[in-house]
C-alpha cells in the first residue's frame, strides 16, 4: 500500500470515529473514570457523554459533558440517547460480588434490568455498539481452577455470578436474534488508584496498597494463600478499548471473552510490595469474602482472545506494584 492510501484510510477511520458518540453509563466508578477519560482522548471530549446516579467523579470535571441518569429508568436513558444522538453505549453500572450478597434481590433487579433496558434501546434505535462488562465471577467451585478455559462448567454461587452469566446469554440472544452488536469482557479484579473500587471480593488488592503507605501494615479480609485473577487498570481499559475497536468479524465469542494478565495470592502481593516498603506486614482475619474468593478460579486461560483480535497484557504482579506505588506517592 503506498503512503497516500495509508493516509487516506486513518483519515476515514479518524471521520468515522468523530461521528461515534458514546454513552458510559456508571461513568463515576472505578473502571467508568478511567474509561471515560481514555474514550474522551480517543474520540474528543464532548462525544463521550459521562453519566451516573452519584455525582460527577472530580477526574471527569471538565474533560465533557455529564448527565445525571438512572439506568433503571428505561424511558429516560431513551429520550437520552435520542437527544444525544448517541451511537454507542458503555454500560458499566452493576453491583459487584460482596455488595450484591448483602441485598440479593436488589443486585440481580439492577445487574440484568440496566443490561435488558440498553440492549432493548440498542436494537430499536440501531446503536452501531453496546459494551457491557462480564466478569470471572461467572465461574464455580465446580469450574476448573487452574487456567479455567472459555467454555467449561459453569455453575456460579454468587447472585453477582449468576446475573454475570445470565447476562452473557442475553448479550448473545441479542447479537444472535436481532443483530445487536454488543461485546463484552469476562474481567478479573482490578486494581487502580484512580477512582475508589465498588464494593467486589477482589477490592483486597487496592487496600493493601493503601495500607502499606499509610501505616505500613494491612488487615486482610481473605487467606494469605487465596490466589486470585487480577489486571492492572491500564490493561482493562486497553483490552476494553482494542475489542470494541476490533473489526466485527474477528469477535467470535458473543458470550463473553475470558481475559488474564497475573494471578496472586494476598501473601504474593505481600512479598512484592515489601520489596519497596521493607517492614510492611499483612495480616489475615477471613470473612464472608472468603468463600466467594474460594468459589472463583486460581488463573484463567484466555487464548481466544489473544488468537481472536489480538489480545496481550503489559502489566504482571512485579511491574503492576511499580507503577502503583510510584502513582500512589505522587497523589
Ligand atoms: P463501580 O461500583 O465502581 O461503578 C459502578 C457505577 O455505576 C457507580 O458509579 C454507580 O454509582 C453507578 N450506578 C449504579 N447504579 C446505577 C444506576 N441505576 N444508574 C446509573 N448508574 C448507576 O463498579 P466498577 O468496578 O467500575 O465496575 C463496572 C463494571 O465492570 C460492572 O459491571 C462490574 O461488574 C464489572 N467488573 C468490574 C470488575 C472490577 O474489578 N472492578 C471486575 C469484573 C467486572
Ligand atoms: C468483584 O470482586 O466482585 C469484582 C469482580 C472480579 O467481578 N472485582
Amino acid at each position: 500500500m503506498v503512503e497516500t492510501d495509508v493516509l487516506c484510510l486513518q483519515s476515514e477511520s479518524v471521520q468515522h470515529m468523530k461521528k461515534e458518540k458514546i454513552l458510559v453509563i456508571g461513568a463515576s466508578g472505578q473502571i467508568g473514570v478511567e474509561l471515560t477519560l481514555a474514550l474522551r482522548k480517543m474520540y474528543g471530549g464532548s462525544q463521550v457523554i459521562a453519566s451516573d446516579l452519584r455525582e460527577e467523579n472530580e477526574l471527569l470535571k471538565g474533560t465533557g459533558p455529564y448527565v445525571s441518569l438512572d439506568v433503571m429508568n428505561k424511558e429516560m436513558l431513551h429520550v437520552q440517547i435520542l437527544r444525544q444522538n448517541i451511537t454507542q453505549v458503555y454500560l458499566l453500572a452493576a453491583m459487584l460480588s460482596a455488595t450484591g450478597e448483602k441485598n440479593p434481590p436488589l443486585a440481580w433487579h439492577l445487574n440484568m434490568q440496566s443490561l435488558l433496558n440498553v440492549l432493548d434501546i440498542a436494537k430499536e434505535e440501531k446503536l452501531s455498539k453496546v459494551y457491557w462488562p462480564s466478569s470471572i465471577a461467572v465461574f464455580g467451585p465446580t469450574s476448573p481452577k487452574v487456567d479455567c478455559p472459555q467454555h467449561t462448567i459453569i455453575e456460579p454461587t454468587t447472585v453477582y455470578g449468576i446475573s454475570k452469566y445470565a447476562g452473557e446469554f442475553w448479550c448473545n440472544y441479542f447479537f444472535q436474534r436481532y443483530g445487536v452488536d454488543v461485546r463484552s469482557l469476562r474481567y478479573p479484579g482490578l486494581i487502580s488508584y484512580k477512582s475508589a473500587p465498588g464494593g467486589g471480593t477482589t477490592d483486597y488488592a487496592i487496600d493493601i496498597f493503601l495500607g502499606a503507605k499509610e501505616k505500613k501494615q494491612y488487615a486482610c479480609y481473605l487467606k494469605e494463600d487465596t490466589k486470585l485473577p487480577m489486571m492492572y487498570m491500564p490493561d482493562a481499559i486497553r483490552a476494553t478499548i482494542e475489542l470494541m475497536e476490533a473489526p466485527a468479524e474477528k469477535i467470535k465469542v458473543r458470550t463473553s471473552y475470558n481475559l488474564s494478565a497475573m494471578s496472586f495470592s494476598p501473601s504474593d502481593i505481600t512479598s512484592e510490595i515489601q520489596k519497596h516498603i521493607p517492614g510492611f506486614k499483612s495480616t489475615y482475619s477471613p470473612d464472608s469474602r472468603q468463600s466467594i474468593a474460594e468459589s472463583w478460579p486460581q488463573s484463567i486461560d484466555d487464548h481466544e482472545a489473544r488468537a481472536h483480535w489480538g489480545w496481550n497484557h503489559q502489566f504482571d504482579l512485579e511491574k503492576m506494584t511499580i507503577d502503583m506505588l510510584a502513582n500512589l506517592n505522587a497523589l
